[in-house]
């Protein structure tokens, strides 16, 4: 019997040995309702945040310091449109909609990562969002190449290949900086100040206070928790930060020989519970822009779709 036309608690049991086994749900696999809500919202709020990533960054193309910096750049906002289209793709085949997702980002009912509703004051972010901010993006989603859901899991593999290029082009732009001129020198500490706790938020609340990490775990979606990670982003990027020169913004911060790691200070959760409410200093902004190039590209979208009617009458006929 194929497992399409198995009974309910036989599709239960063939779901979950599909999990033991760590073998890959795939989109005509029968897959418990909360497991396909699960992965749809964790999937949706990924590809909000590469929409909305764009953003901070794209701030700078327009003024970037040299014309190879502005093509990097260019390049690196390119990528981040593309993530955004495969993941909204992989929505797709747990039967999420599109057009409905991208109406719950703009009317501010579905999330996307808290690290973008913060600014981009000088060049050096550029950098120091490849750094730190394309930094955690690997170090959460390499584990997720290994999540069980087919389709994502897959897309994770190009998108993490293109962020490792992103977070190197960071540093190899800070490093730049850092042989420069003392103004510059400050100008990379001052970002890095910035922008250091606001990526030890992008992991997500504590273990203790994630809703979500039992059960995703439990499904193999997550792979690690949100401290876990967290603790394998600081203990990586500590020693980056030295061979650069600049100190991470945390009296705290000081390696534990007992425990193998780097212990940190307390994260302002207060601050990440802002952000994520919709009160961070840029989420108005950034939603506002979102909403006006979905209003102003609403030609595309029907010309595209008339096109496409016309194309199928023609090989209907
Ligand atoms: N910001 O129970 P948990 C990138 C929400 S891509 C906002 O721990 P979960 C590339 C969470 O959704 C960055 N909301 O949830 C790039 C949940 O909300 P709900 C995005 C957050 O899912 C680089 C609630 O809090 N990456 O950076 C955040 O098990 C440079 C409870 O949380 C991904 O999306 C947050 N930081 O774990 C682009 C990776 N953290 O719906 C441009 C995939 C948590 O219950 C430039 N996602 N929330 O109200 C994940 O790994 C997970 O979804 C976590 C959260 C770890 C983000």
């Amino acid at each position: 019997m194929s497992p399409a036309t198995l009974p309910q608690p036989d599709l239960q049991r063939h779901f979950e040995r599909t999990i033991e086994r760590d073998q890959r749900i795939e989109p005509r696999d029968w897959l418990p309702e909360g497991y396909r809500k699960t992965m749809i919202r964790m999937i949706a709020q990924h590809a909000h945040s590469e929409i909305i990533g764009m953003q901070p960054e794209g701030n700078w193309i327009t003024r970037a310091p040299s014309l190879r910096r502005k093509a990097i750049l260019l390049a690196k906002v390119q990528d981040e449109a593309g993530h955004g289209l495969y993941l909204y793709s992989a929505a797709e085949t747990l039967g999420a909609d599109r057009a409905e997702l991208t109406e719950k980002l703009i009317s501010g009912k579905q999330k996307y990562s808290s690290i973008f509703n913060y600014p981009t004051l000088t060049f050096a972010d550029v950098g120091v969002i490849g750094w730190l901010v394309d930094g955690a993006a690997i170090c959460n989603q390499v584990p997720l190449c290994r999540s069980s859901y087919g389709p994502y899991a897959r897309a994770m593999i190009r998108i993490c290949k293109e962020e490792s290029f992103h977070q190197r082009q960071g540093y190899e732009l800070l490093l730049t900086m850092m042989r420069g001129t003392p103004r510059q020198r400050d100008m990379v500490q001052e970002s890095v100040d910035r922008w250091w706790w606001p990526s030890l938020m992008m992991f997500g609340p504590p273990d203790a206070e994630s809703p979500h990490t039992e059960q995703s775990m439990a499904w193999k979606i997550k792979r690690h928790t949100n401290d876990e990670l967290r603790q394998r982003f600081v203990d990586m990027t500590v020693p980056q930060a030295e061979m650069l020169g600049v100190s991470l913004p945390d009296p705290d911060l000081k390696w534990n020989a007992k425990r193998g790691h780097y212990d940190f200070g307390e994260i302002d959760w207060s601050e990440f519970k802002q952000v994520v409410s919709g009160n961070g200093p840029c989420n108005a902004q950034r939603v506002a822009h979102r909403r006006a190039a979905h209003t102003d590209g609403a030609w595309v979208r029907e010309a595209a779709a008339a096109y496409a009617a016309k194309r199928a009458g023609r090989s209907a006929a």
